[in-house]
């Protein structure tokens, strides 16, 4: 029969570009082609769009996937994108004759967006699949731009009820008028060390730890560099606990895992993520603390009004065995060796089973969409 068409958008404007070209490798790598057929479209540093041909098997290697010569000059990468949006085919509007009607022209039925904060914001790149009316796998508007955001997303949580460390916020404008007071404030709210980081979860640069005053205020100005709103956060003394998250109204949560910095702990259940830290899945946790941690970070993947999928990161101090969120990542490492896959693989689904579910999902939510009435129908 038919193969369904996925469409994979990767690379970009942001610092992820690499990660994310090695990301649509491996996602394109575990498709099962006979019922597949894969669409790239590559955004290229410069934020240039280039559309590929339709592969009928998985790339060897990354450099294919740059998609350097044969499109390079081919500026309607994103024909089929508007063409959606405006109803408006290539032969009808009278741009592009060479390309009309040929089986590359059949429709994308579920994107992946596998790329982070393209331009500036998340949430962007799942407005315009939004308004070309293209399902797409994962968080949509709402809680990407959420989950990009420190500040709002730790407000959701508050709401929620989710216990979270201690933070303060300030945007530049206010520490300019005032640092003095802000100062006072995280010393007395939070003490130190005390974290500081950009808002803005795009970005894993301008974070640092503060010991005192001094280094606080280089902190602060650091990470006003690559945002106007900076948050700290009290230390906490913990291990890291990580929940994936699979689902749309009734999501589901894997076994957890941990990423242990410590450096000394391997066996064989742990892989290496980098030099310093190692990935222990399942976590070496009572069942009480397992099964907490599982229903949290559902209530949490609600809260931002969670999509698709979603990787949850906790706290478990070490001092009083409390678990406290930190944070709900809308788009997760997602190669298969990365936490949120492993997990899956590690709860009994493994890679290409995961991206069938996420294909399903997507096509589940925009059905589910289309069934709600807009405007006032005049
Ligand atoms: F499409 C999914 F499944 F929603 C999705 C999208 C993006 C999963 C994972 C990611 N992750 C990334 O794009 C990245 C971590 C490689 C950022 Cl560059």
């Amino acid at each position: 029969g038919e193969k369904i068409r996925i469409g994979l958008i990767y690379g970009g404007k942001s610092g992820e570009h690499e990660v994310s070209l090695s990301t649509a490798l491996a996602v394109m790598g575990a498709f099962d082609y006979d019922k597949y057929e894969i669409k790239p479209f590559y955004i290229t540093k410069q934020g240039q769009w280039r559309a590929g041909q339709v592969l009928l098997a998985p790339p060897r290697q990354v450099q294919e996937l740059r998609l350097e010569d044969a499109q390079a000059a081919h500026d309607s990468a994103l024909a089929p994108v508007f063409e959606r949006l405006t109803g408006i085919t290539p032969a009808e509007g009278g741009t592009d004759v060479t390309a009309a009607a040929s089986e590359d022209d059949k429709p994308i039925e579920v994107m992946f967006p596998l790329l982070h904060g393209t331009y500036g914001e998340d949430g962007t790149v799942q407005g315009l699949l939004e308004m070309a009316g293209i399902p797409y796998v994962g968080a949509g508007v709402l809680a990407s731009a959420v989950g990009m955001d420190k500040v709002i997303m730790k407000k959701v949580f508050a709401q929620e009820g989710l216990p979270q460390c201690v933070f303060r916020y300030f945007n530049r404008t206010q520490w300019e008028k005032d640092h003095t007071f802000f100062v006072m404030e995280a010393e007395v709210a939070l003490g130190y060390p005390c974290f500081v980081k950009p808002a803005n979860l795009g970005s894993s640069v301008g974070i640092s730890k503060a010991r005192n005053r001094e280094e606080l205020i280089q902190a602060v100005e650091l990470a006003f560099r690559y945002d106007r709103k900076v948050i700290v956060e009290e230390f906490v003394d913990a291990r890291e606990i990580e929940v994936s998250v699979l689902g749309n109204d009734e999501p589901k949560a894997s076994l957890p895992g941990e990423i242990i910095t410590s450096g000394d702990f391997y066996d064989y259940n742990a892989k290496y993520t980098d030099g310093k830290s190692v990935m222990q899945i399942p976590a070496d946790l009572p069942a009480e603390t397992a099964a907490a941690v599982r229903e949290m970070a559902v209530r949490a993947f609600l809260a931002i009004d969670g999509a698709g999928l979603s990787r949850v990161d906790f706290f478990l101090r070490r001092e009083d065995g409390r678990l406290l969120i930190n944070e709900v990542n809308t788009m997760p490492g997602f190669t298969p060796y990365s936490m949120y896959p492993l997990m899956w693989k590690e709860s009994g689904m493994p890679y290409r089973k995961l991206l069938d579910n996420l294909i399903e999902l997507s096509l589940a939510r925009h059905a589910e969409k289309q069934r709600i009435e807009y405007g006032s129908g005049t």
